[in-house]
């Protein structure tokens, strides 16, 4: 069985106190989880290395004993029987704004609140307000929560999508009779949002597959099933995930792709291609006007030649002058270009790993290089590094650094750009440091003139080498704060900072578009994961595609350069 790691431990710590409290029991218990959950959070070791957590101050026997059993079988036993024993509809009340473990333990034990409808039962029957601690205000705010509640978004956002796709791949590849299989649509092309998912499946036994895909797990409903295609709606949890399925022949395999990969105005424009030279282009292949004898391809390599064009990426065909631009070679970043990983937190911070796994993970991906860039300081919510860890953490990290003669690891600080605009750490201490990131985490609120300000001070340093996500928005959750990008281009190009891509899926932030006019104008970028835990550092995917989206070159995304040639960019006004 999988051991927990810490965050894991400290995460199942919470909820355990959060079901306590939905179950009525006394405070000093509640607290005594959450006290744990702190202690584990306050420690900068692993979990591994923390031989004794009993040892710690805050921990005591019976959470320790939680903990002991989290380390060794990677559940507790504890929270499993809580889960058990509270109705299932009770927990997703939590994630209405307002509604804690304690508000939500009343409404259950004093009103036989169970799920989202018990729940507006009595607040259209006006009990909720005669609880204490509730109120008529309160009751409002619920009712108004839970008619956001039912909605359904219109557009999925990428990060909710990619687990989908990879376990909709895994089970197309166990069925049989399916020749090839790929997923087009607005996910290939690699939007940040998408309002379905579109598979594209060969095979000679239609029937024999498309049984096999209207049975599959997880169905909510079968919305059609015809001879070709399969629609469904796949629910995990309370996420619904519309899926086309759409089955042809071997032939037709590679214009049927196409035609679904889109976008719609990328396929527009090739079709009146295609009607200059007196052909039509269908889903099942390219049909001569005149005699009407249909061409089919084995690659889209073969597809686009037949149109005097080279491979045009799916991300770029928006209709955006793509036709114009492939007649030759135009190469995008790649995957494989990348060389680092410069934005990353490890258990020294809110991290889930320790320094060593981090580092084993990015050699395993293939890197020459990489930079550990804990929270600072004033992050106090994410355990931000004093100034003494931080001279531990890199003296730590040198010692790793002088383990390797073919890798090089970064010293480096993800630092907050205070809300006054000066600086988490004095010169004395940005000076010894290799990759200083700075970013804002803190007053959104402020106006832009306020944000650029802070902004400009911290590209003015001579040690900051790049800016963080730099709108701070997360995706279908919030907008970040009020930035200038265009200012913020300008600045990075006169100052030299380079701007993150952040590739963590919730956030793309620089967005493709950004990027784009941040490369027109000069600017260096850093795609980066910001990962809080090893599995995350496969975000790289998802921000490589995002780059390309944005057409960027291999050039402008400094983490492609060797670690020599990037150390020079940042220490030239150094
Ligand atoms: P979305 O909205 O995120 O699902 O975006 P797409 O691009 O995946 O759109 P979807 O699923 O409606 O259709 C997949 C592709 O199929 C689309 O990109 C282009 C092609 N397609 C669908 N309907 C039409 C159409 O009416 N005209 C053209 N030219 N292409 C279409
Ligand atoms: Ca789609
Ligand atoms: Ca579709
Ligand atoms: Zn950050």
């Amino acid at each position: 069985m999988k051991k927990a790691n810490k965050k894991e431990i400290i995460n199942a710590l919470e909820s355990i106190a959060v079901y306590l409290e939905i179950k009525g029991e006394n405070s000093f218990k509640v607290s005594a989880y959450r006290k744990a959950a702190n202690a584990l959070e306050r420690d900068e070791r692993t979990i591994d290395d923390i031989k004794d957590p009993a040892s710690l101050q805050g921990i005591g026997k019976g959470t320790a004993g939680v903990i002991d059993e989290l380390v060794q079988t990677g559940e507790s036993s504890l929270l499993k029987e809580l889960k058990n024993d509270l109705p299932d509809g009770l927990l997703p009340l939590l994630k209405l704004p307002g509604l804690g473990g304690k508000k939500i333990g009343k409404l259950y034990r004093e009103l036989e609140v169970v799920d989202v409808s018990t729940l507006r039962k009595a607040c259209e029957e006006k009990k909720v307000q005669v609880l204490p601690g509730f109120g008529e205000k309160t009751e409002e705010k619920i009712l108004a929560a839970l008619e956001e509640f039912g909605k359904r978004p219109e557009r999925l956002t990428i990060a909710q999508m990619i687990p989908v796709a990879e376990l909709i791949k895994d089970r197309l590849n166990e069925m049989d009779g399916i020749i090839r299989f790929q997923l087009a649509g607005s996910f290939r092309r690699g939007r940040e949002t998408v309002k379905d998912l579109d598979f594209i499946l060969s095979t000679k036994e239609p029937e024999i597959v498309g049984e096999q895909i209207a049975t599959m797990k997880n169905i909510k409903e079968v919305i059609g099933h015809g001879e070709t295609k399969i629609s469904l709606e796949l629910q995990f949890d309370d996420l619904i995930v519309p899926v086309d399925f759409r089955m042809v022949t071997d032939e037709e395999f590679i214009t049927t792709l196409h035609h679904f990969t889109g976008s719609k105005d990328h396929n527009v424009l090739l079709r009146q291609r295609a009607k200059e030279k007196g052909e039509k282009i269908s889903e099942y292949g390219v049909v001569q006007e005149d005699t009407g004898e249909v061409k089919t391809f084995q690659s889209e390599e073969e597809f686009f030649k037949h149109f005097g064009l080279t491979y045009i990426p799916p991300e770029v065909r928006e209709g955006r002058g793509e036709l114009e631009v492939y007649t030759e070679n135009h190469p995008l970043i790649d995957l494989g270009d990348i060389r680092s990983d410069l934005h990353m937190h490890t258990t020294w911070s809110d991290g889930g790993n320790a320094i060593e796994e981090m580092i084993e993970a990015c050699r395993e991906r293939g890197y020459e290089y990489m930079a550990i860039t804990d929270h600072s300081k004033f992050l106090r919510v994410a355990n931000g590094l004093t100034i003494d860890q931080l001279l531990r953490q890199h003296e730590e990290v040198r010692k790793q650094n002088e383990k390797f003669s073919d890798f090089t690891i970064f010293t480096g600080i993800e630092m907050d750009i205070l809300p006054d605009g000066t600086l988490d750490y004095e010169e004395e201490i940005l000076k010894n440091i290799d990759f200083v990131i700075a970013s804002i985490h803190s007053a959104f609120h402020q106006d832009e003139k306020t944000i650029m300000k802070r902004f400009k001070r911290a590209m003015e340093n001579p040690h900051v080498a790049m800016i963080a996500h730099p709108t701070g928005r997360v995706i279908g959750r919030r907008d970040g704060y009020s930035v200038d990008l265009d200012q913020l281009i300008e600045m990075a190009v006169e100052t030299d900072t380079i701007l993150e891509l952040n590739a963590n899926p919730n956030r793309l932030d620089l967005s493709a578009e950004w990027v784009e006019k941040a490369q027109a104008a000069g600017a260096k970028i850093a795609i980066n994961t910001d990962a809080h835990h090893v599995a995350w550092l496969n975000h790289m995917q998802v921000g490589v595609k995002t780059a390309r989206r944005g057409w960027l070159k291999k050039e402008t995304v400094v983490n492609t350069w060797s670690s020599d040639e990037l150390r020079r960019f940042i220490n030239k006004h150094r």
